[in-house]
């Protein structure tokens, strides 16, 4: 039989037995006994891709049969995770999997510790962009992903002397990825450069001459839904040249053959590696490259499928929509202009009418630094025709705008797509969507009223917000198996289909059994996590301590470095009396910063710092543990959030668009410390008071000092001795290297700390005690955690997934959680 029979038949495990030791051999043509670990983990995905192969080909024909709306999600980022212990569990395999090799002695997690974290994006944009892969899967919407196979993930951090170092993130090494398809027979052609000749005969003709051209070949990862036998695919798009029946002219130099090699290996390079910044725009060459490449092949495959089914062009937006997250992938809407008038010979008018009602697109930042803009000159030599296209949508823009504020040249100007010797991305996206949403209630409150506000007053019907939202099955599920157990015993399995049940758990609140069985999952959590930290950086936390973590890409605004002056001052409390009652804590950082963002990364050397010194000093006796880990991503996350009571959110209102890591804290029972910022305020108004900390200024204070030029952070270094303390110990030996933390000094006093954290320290200060000693009232505390969990059914990915069907894909069928 085949290799998935054996599931097929639910033979169970004797069978898989057979089935794996056969697919070892298949594969390495070994023996299991001289298999190794990486091998045997290589076979187990192979057996599981067989099994979902043949899904992706049942689900393929089903939509093509039921002619179902199709969702192309394209995004210049897509954060996984590790496939192997999801795809059991979707597809319900887990305990024959599990059990199965029990039989063989093989232990199931450690071949799931041997698959690398595919790490093609840099944090929360890309893991959102994943979390909405396995909802659309698990709702049985038709919506895949498009985006770049890297060939380099995002840089691996290590940590030597306290300073971060960027490696290479080299995770084809055997050339593959386990669970992708190949086909080399859907290759579509990039073109760049070159000059556009126009030729009038009757009609308008534009021929492009010249022109560089890139094959983009396509790699499928397939996406299961959760025990529904959906399979949907991750497209990725790798930049090769074929020089098979490319002749290798030998010129004068005699070099001949080793030119079309290095000609090859140069255009390659297209698609070689992800940019490592997710707050500053870089305008390279290179990464504009990048973003038509994507844009550019995905559209021609999702038209050449359209047209092959004989579908009518005019339909598109009936038959398919086209997301695009954030601006990074918004030249699809020239380029599906462009293949619509030049390729498929419709009209402007209705090539602009198809083109705004199939394209949506999601804003995912108000920080003006990330606003995405390119200089005109590198556009139009990259990409001419596309030049020529946002120029006529531009022109026929601003005709409009002019149409409804005449003379109001300053407001056109503010609105226009072209505008100060640049191509302004937004503006493309915004009026080449019929749907703009943003990402958290406060972010789209932000995005009408200032950051887009012009948009806004133009077409309001275009405007509206979707609180993001994670797949509860990775996070919950997979991360922390014992708590979904837990939660199962006490109100049924109903909550995973839908995660709003979970408040079923409130009647549970005072249950002292299930409580204890709470505090249990959880302190299990924390020892796994202190082994792991003792493995690997030999230092031991204790479990009883309250686990604080702050986990995300280090910022200034994210305001990590407010949380070290925390830990300073509390570290000051027990220097000034070394028997002061201090609740025994361990703080937890993990991030990475831009490799260009010496700010950042000077955080994680004063994180560092302070862990040098408080976790060797005798008077601490540890009641403080600071630890930093290495090379954050997906895989630690989920280590890391099951195993922690409190969950750092700390941004300076207004900035953090939403935020989803708060989110995976809440469903595993950790409560927030927070300010009033992106979805920190949804998981306020949804826990209440009791069960979250918030402190600091609000989005309309910052925005209202910001107006009015900031203020004087001296004041607040005058007024609180405990602000004089820490701020004179960044400068003054308390750290060796007394230069070392000037820029953070400097920035904090003398330039007007842009991100509030003087400002809020007192405030920050008082709740983490008052934290602390609610945390030490264990039955308390308990009935906080547990109505964070019950209340997380909200920030389910289905249910954000669930708005977009409705609200901007126009799904016909409603996914079941909106269904009445
Ligand atoms: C742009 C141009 C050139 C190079 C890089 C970039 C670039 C790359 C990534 C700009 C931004 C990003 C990533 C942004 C991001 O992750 N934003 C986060 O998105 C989350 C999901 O909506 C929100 O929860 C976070 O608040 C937001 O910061």
């Amino acid at each position: 039989g085949t290799n998935f029979d054996f599931v097929d038949a639910m033979s169970g495990e004797e069978d898989f037995a057979i089935a794996f030791t056969a697919n070892v051999m298949k594969l390495h043509g070994k023996s299991l006994d001289s298999a190794s670990n990486r091998e045997k983990y290589l076979a187990l995905a192979d057996l599981v891709r067989t099994f979902l192969s043949k899904r992706l080909a049942d689900t393929e024909a089903a939509y093509r049969q039921e002619q179902k709306k199709q969702v192309y999600y394209l995004s210049l980022e897509f954060l996984p995770g590790r496939l192997l212990a999801a795809n059991l569990l979707n597809l319900g395999l887990q305990q024959v999997c599990e059990q199965g090799l029990r039989r063989l002695n093989i232990n199931l997690a450690e071949l799931i510790d041997q698959e690398e974290d595919p790490a093609l994006g840099n944090g929360g944009l890309g893991r959102l962009a994943a979390c909405y892969l396995d909802s659309m899967a698990s709702l049985g919407l038709a919506g895949h992903g498009c985006g770049i196979r890297y060939r380099y993930g995002l840089f691996e951090q290590r940590v030597t002397d306290g300073y971060q170092r960027e490696f290479p993130d080299n995770w084809l090494k055997e050339g593959r990825n386990e669970w992708e398809y190949r086909r080399p027979e859907e290759t579509m052609n990039v073109r760049f450069g070159g000059r556009v000749r126009t030729i009038a005969n009757g009609k308008l003709h534009f021929i492009h001459e010249n022109y560089q051209q890139i094959s983009a070949v396509p790699y499928d990862i397939p996406i299961a839904g959760y025990q529904n036998e959906i399979v949907n695919t991750l497209r990725l798009w790798s930049a090769e040249v074929d020089v098979t029946y490319q002749a290798c002219t030998f010129d004068r130099h005699g070099k001949g053959c080793i030119n079309v090699i290095a000609d090859k290996h140069a255009t390659e390079s297209l698609t070689d590696t992800l940019y490592p910044d997710d707050s500053v725009y870089e305008g390279k060459l290179l990464r504009l490259k990048q973003q038509y490449f994507l844009v550019s092949a995905s559209l021609q495959s999702i038209l050449r499928k359209h047209v092959v089914n004989k579908a009518d062009l005019r339909l598109l937006p009936e038959k398919l929509s086209i997301h695009i997250n954030d601006t990074h992938p918004s030249l699809a809407v020239a380029e599906l202009m462009r293949l619509l008038l030049d390729e498929y010979g419709l009209g402007w008018a209705e090539s602009w009418d198809i083109t705004t009602r199939t394209i949506s697109y999601t804003n995912h930042t108000v920080l003006p630094e990330a606003l995405e803009k390119w200089p005109i000159d590198l556009f139009q030599t990259l990409l001419p025709r596309i030049y020529m296209i946002v120029q006529e949508i531009n022109e026929r823009f601003c005709r409009e705008l002019w149409d409804m504020y005449p003379g109001d040249w300053q407001k056109i100007k503010a609105m226009a797509i072209i505008a100060d010797g640049t191509v302004h991305m937004a503006a493309l996206a915004i009026a080449g969507s019929h749907r703009v949403n943003g990402v958290s209630a406060i972010h789209t409150q932000i995005l009408k009223q200032k950051t887009m506000s012009d948009f806004y007053q133009l077409t309001p019907q275009k405007f509206l917000n979707i609180t993001n939202g994670v797949t509860h099955r990775r996070w919950m599920l997979l991360a922390n198996p014992d708590l979904a157990q837990l939660i199962c015993e006490a109100i049924g399995d109903r909550w995973i289909a839908n995660p709003d049940e979970l408040q079923h758990l409130l009647n549970f609140a005072h249950d002292n059994s299930f409580c204890c069985a709470m505090a249990k999952v959880k302190f299990a959590n924390k020892l796994r996590l202190a082994k792991y930290i003792q493995a690997k950086y030999g230092i031991a936390i204790d479990t009883c301590s309250l686990i604080d973590s702050h986990i995300k890409r280090i910022h200034a605004y994210k305001r990590q470095s407010m949380n070290v002056l925390h830990i300073m001052d509390l570290y000051n409390r027990i220097l000034d009396n070394p028997h002061a009652d201090i609740v025994p804590r361990t703080f937890i950082f993990a991030g990475k910063a831009a490799p260009g963002y010496y700010k950042a990364k000077q955080t994680i050397k004063l994180i560092h710092a302070l862990a040098e010194k408080i976790n060797h000093d005798p008077l601490v006796k540890n009641r403080i543990k600071v630890v930093f880990l290495q090379n954050y991503n997906v895989s630690h996350a989920e280590l890391i959030i099951p195993g922690s009571d409190v969950s750092e959110q700390i941004p300076t209102a207004s900035m953090e668009a939403c935020g989803t890591g708060n989110m995976k804290f809440m469903m595993n029972g950790a409560v927030t410390i927070g300010t009033l910022d992106g979805a920190n305020i949804a998981i306020w108004e949804a826990v209440g008071d009791d069960n979250i900390f918030t402190f600091g200024l609000t989005a309309d204070q910052v925005l209202a000092y910001y107006r009015n030029g900031g203020y004087n952070p001296w004041d607040i270094y005058h007024q609180d001795l405990r602000v004089k303390t820490v701020m004179e110990q960044l400068v003054n030996g308390f750290f060796p290297y007394p230069e070392e933390f000037r820029a953070h000094y400097d920035a904090f006093l003398n330039q007007g700390d842009h991100y509030f954290v003087l400002k809020d320290f007192a405030q920050y200060v008082e709740v983490q005690n008052k934290l602390a000693n609610e945390f030490i009232n264990t039955e308390l505390w308990q009935k906080k955690c547990i109505a964070n969990v019950a209340h997380s059914g909200i920030f389910a990915g289905d249910r954000a997934f669930a708005e977009y069907a409705l609200s901007v894909w126009d799904l016909a069928e409603r996914p079941p959680c909106l269904r009445q």
